[in-house]
């Protein structure tokens, strides 16, 4: 029993950590989510329809495709990942320059 204790202290140890950037990586998804919903939700009534669904996926398509040929390439979904991305931090960061001017 002695050990059993001695495991699970040492499980509690090393689980907390990584519950804790789980927890974060949730609260970084969720926001994501969020965010994405937003631009999915055109016309701003909270809810995305089948409409704007295909709409957002559209202009992802289209915004994804450089070099407009119709077809997405592995190079093109990445590098248009990264851009999304790249908005995404830049939407963060303006969010967090709006939380400074209100303080
Ligand atoms: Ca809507
Ligand atoms: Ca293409």
């Amino acid at each position: 029993m002695k050990n059993f204790s001695i495991i699970c202290a040492a499980v509690a140890m090393v689980s907390a950590p990584a519950f804790a950037n789980k927890d974060h990586d949730k609260g970084n998804m969720e926001q994501k989510t969020q965010f994405f919903f937003e631009k999915m939700d055109s016309d701003g009534n909270g809810m995305v329809s089948k409409a704007e669904s295909d709409a957002f996926g559209a202009k992802m398509f289209n915004e994804a495709d450089t070099n407009k040929d119709q077809f997405l390439s592995l190079a093109e979904v990445k590098a248009h990942k990264m851009k999304k991305k790249e908005e995404y931090k830049l939407h963060q960061h303006n969010m967090s320059d709006d939380d400074k001017e209100t303080d």
